[in-house]
């Protein structure tokens, strides 16, 4: 255990971080993948669970009919929300149920664990002691388990009543009845539709939802309805009678739950398995709840680039073990969508990079082959021969190709594969294919045409920024953030070019970055901090001009990742963002938050203050600073700014989330609302991660690939002086150790052999010493 807090604590050597209190952290969750399905479970039994039939669909609603869209941060639940929840009766006890949702009655002990493949939760009351656990199966399957053991010194008799929400599933069709044969409940409905020609699509979802119980249950019912009976889910009529109804439902809202009395003498441990998921035809369902048949499928896999052992142990774990299984999610799922976002695709596949380099290379093909012809990136990849851009994706947004380049830097530099540029891809609006090379030299060209008169880039309807859709809707807005992603596109794309040999390249595209950051600096710079942007109507903003969003955090980031500024001008930009934007749980991306609509900027104006790209502490954002700080050797400060994206042990109340994965956002407007400051979204979907673990091996550690081997540069906070590192790189693993020495100028000792910059790395079996001052 390395924390002594007494509402969680964490075990790094099993990869489990365990809450301790049901009401401490009420929203605290985990969450579990396989490649059909993911769910989020809340510590409490309230569940969000969807899977892919190739588009999102769930097999567990609530009572109402819900509109179906993409994942939303900071959940509301409520009584009725789905959930899993099992009720106990024993003797002349009051009702409980557990995890702790919906009778909440206080638990004598509750522990919740996120481990890396399963949720568990250690339960004890009344002198029983249970342990219930999830996994997921192959397919749409959610495994649960639940023993129950008796530490009193008499036998005693719980009655066990799992109760799994199935929810209001369709106004077509929907019904519910026990099969005796299968030991199941089994939900048929089907997925409102009108169009004829969909009837195809329609008849091959996963339209039924079943529960099935690996010991023939003492009751059950499937109506929601009769098991609440005249009460309500607090406190089901239905558990008032000795046996529950074994109901059907037809055409009402359909429930799964089962009945077990169990007999437990003192000490003996009783112990019940079920199986809860989708499928499209009751035959189907037999092969899912073969209860031999391990539940577990390994989803989160092992492949990490670094281990890092430093004098920070929370660090550490959230590095080492729950960053690689969020970049996997990523990397695998792809936010649960089959058109990710251009932006969102290549970032998340460049932390891809990381673990799988060929997944992620196939991923980058993916993307260039949908390039139109004229260089543009589309505004989603589609992922599936019938996926269609939707939402968000039906707007014009300027930035999806700056992230090719951010992909191939990473790429190039952790696998030195220059032959990708030699592969041909295709376009989505023209006959013809090209090179990888030539792709991309479009791509750098679409991004020039998109410059103004002024040499600025134009923003459209939003740039990295999804909501800031007013800026430039007219034609004529600009972006700075975009302007420096574009500047930092052109020299990274130089580079590339360089390493390729295309000196003409290489000069065109340097000479492409000056010209810009001339135009950056010139328009932008707005007495202490580089500006947001200039509206259609040529209205400057994010200066200290505007009462409200008067600084941004991008620009400042990104001045220090594209342009070179000059030390003074460094010093001042982290000034303003220390003094206007920091707060205990991080930057937040702008401050003030705006309290009201501004038609010149857009959507971002009408989101709560502190909520999302309103001001909030957005990871993503904080860690492009962080990665900009690095660039300039901000140690402390990039370090700062990382370490704050971590729940910890002196706020984790605030922020209400368990420190097993980064979140998209923490609340912010710190100053203006700052009860709720700190807060977190608990929507695991982030460009966060791919970020962070850019920060941490190629910044923090300095362990970035380079031709011959690996390049050392570490810039480690100046209160680590001694850490233990193992890089998996190019198919081997180094361990490296890293000691600070007062006056001593940065090298690595290998084998008798020292240097100062890259390391030549062969089959190295001895550890590698890295000394620092
Ligand atoms: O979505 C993210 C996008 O997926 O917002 C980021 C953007 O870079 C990512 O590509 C910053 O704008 O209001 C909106 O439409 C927003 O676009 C949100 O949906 C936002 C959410 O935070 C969800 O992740």
């Amino acid at each position: 255990m390395t924390s002594n807090n007494p509402i969680y604590s964490i075990n790094s050597a099993n990869h489990e971080v365990a809450l301790h209190s049901p009401t401490a952290l009420p929203n605290a969750c985990g969450f579990l993948w396989n490649k059909d399905m993911m769910i989020q479970m809340n510590c409490r039994g309230y569940a969000s669970a969807q899977h892919m039939q190739p588009e999102p669909a769930k097999y567990s609603k609530g009572p109402a009919l819900e509109s179906t869209t993409f994942m939303q941060p900071e959940h509301h639940y409520y009584t009725d929300h789905p959930g899993r929840f099992f009720y106990v009766k024993l003797d002349d006890k009051p009702l409980f149920s557990m995890p702790y949702e919906p009778v909440k009655a206080p638990l004598e002990n509750f522990v919740f664990v996120h481990a890396k493949d399963e949720l568990r939760w250690h339960i004890e009351q009344h002198g029983l002691q249970f342990v219930i656990t999830l996994s997921l199966a192959q397919g749409v399957v959610e495994h649960w388990s639940l023993s129950v053991t008796n530490t009193s010194n008499k036998p005693l008799n719980p009655v066990i009543y799992p109760m799994f929400s199935i929810g209001y599933l369709s106004w077509m069709n929907q019904s519910a009845s026990y099969d005796a044969s299968l030991q199941c409940i089994v939900a048929k409905s089907v997925t409102p539709y009108q169009k004829t020609q969909d009837y195809p699509y329609i008849s091959s979802l996963k339209d039924i939802t079943f529960f099935a119980s690996q010991t023939a249950p003492d009751g059950f019912t499937c109506n929601y309805k009769k098991f609440l009976g005249e009460g309500h889910l607090c406190a089901p009529q239905g558990l008032l009678n000795g046996k529950l109804g074994e109901e059907d439902a037809n055409y009402e809202v359909p429930v799964g739950v089962f009945q077990y009395s169990l007999h437990c003498p003192p000490g003996e441990t009783r112990t019940l398995n079920w199986r809860f998921g989708a499928v499209n035809k009751v035959e189907d369902i037999g092969p899912l709840i073969d209860f031999e048949v391990s539940a577990k499928t390994p989803a989160s896999n092992t492949l990490r680039a670094v281990t890092l052992q430093s004098p920070n142990s929370e660090f550490n774990d959230m590095v080492n073990n729950w960053l690689p299984r969020q970049l996997a999610y990523h990397g695998q799922m792809n936010r649960l969508t089959t058109d990710p976002q251009t932006r969102n695709f290549l970032q998340d596949s460049m932390g891809l990079i990381y673990l799988d380099a060929g997944a992620a290379k196939q991923n980058f093909l993916k993307a260039i082959s949908q390039q139109h012809h004229s260089g543009a990136m589309p505004d989603g990849v589609l992922l599936h021969e019938k996926a269609t851009l939707k939402y968000i994706n039906q707007v014009p947004h300027s930035d999806h190709n700056v992230w090719l380049l951010w992909f191939l830097e990473v790429y190039i530099n952790e696998t030195q594969d220059t032959a990708l540029f030699d592969t041909t891809a295709g376009f989505c609006d023209a006959k013809e294919t090209a090179s990888v090379y030539e792709h991309i030299n479009r791509a750098m060209h679409n991004l020039v045409e998109n410059l103004d008169e002024r040499g600025l880039s134009l923003i459209k309807e939003g740039d990295w920024c999804d909501p800031m859709n007013m800026v430039g809707k007219d034609g004529k807005g600009v972006s700075a953030w975009l302007s420096m992603a574009t500047s930092r596109a052109f020299t990274s794309w130089a580079n590339l070019c360089h390493k390729l040999g295309e000196y003409n390249d290489e000069a065109k595209w340097n000479a492409q970055a000056k010209a810009l950051n001339l135009a950056i600096e010139k328009y932008f710079w707005a007495n202490n901090w580089y500006a947001r942007g200039i509206t259609d109507n040529g209205r400057r903003f994010g200066t200290r001009d505007d009462s409200e969003g008067s600084i941004y955090l991008n620009p400042q980031a990104w001045a220090m990742l594209a342009l070179s500024p000059s030390v003074e001008r460094v010093q001042e930009l982290n000034k303003a963002v220390d003094t206007q934007l920091n707060t205990p749980f991080g930057p937040m991306m702008l401050a003030p938050a705006y309290t009201h609509m501004h038609t010149d900027i857009g959507r971002i104006t009408q989101k709560s203050p502190g909520v999302a790209e309103n001001g909030s502490v957005y990871n993503h954002a904080a860690a492009f600073y962080a990665a900009g700080l690095l660039e300039q050797g901000e140690a402390d400060l990039a370090f700062d700014v990382l370490y704050k994206m971590l729940p910890r042990d002196s706020d984790i109340t605030l922020r209400g989330q368990l420190p097993v994965y980064l979140p998209n956002y923490y609340r912010g407007a710190y100053y203006q609302y700052p009860s709720m400051a700190g807060r977190s979204s608990h929507l695991f979907n982030t460009g966060t991660v791919a970020w962070f673990y850019h920060c941490v091996v190629d910044g923090l550690l300095g362990l970035r690939g380079a031709e011959e081997g690996l390049y050392v540069n570490p810039q480690l906070p100046s209160t680590w002086h001694e850490l233990h590192v193992t890089r998996n790189f190019r198919g081997h693993e180094y361990t490296l150790h890293y000691i600070r020495k007062a006056g001593e100028t940065l090298h690595w000792r290998l084998d008798g052999k020292r240097g100062d910059s890259t390391m030549p790395l062969p089959k190295v079996t001895q550890t590698i010493e890295v000394l620092f001052s």
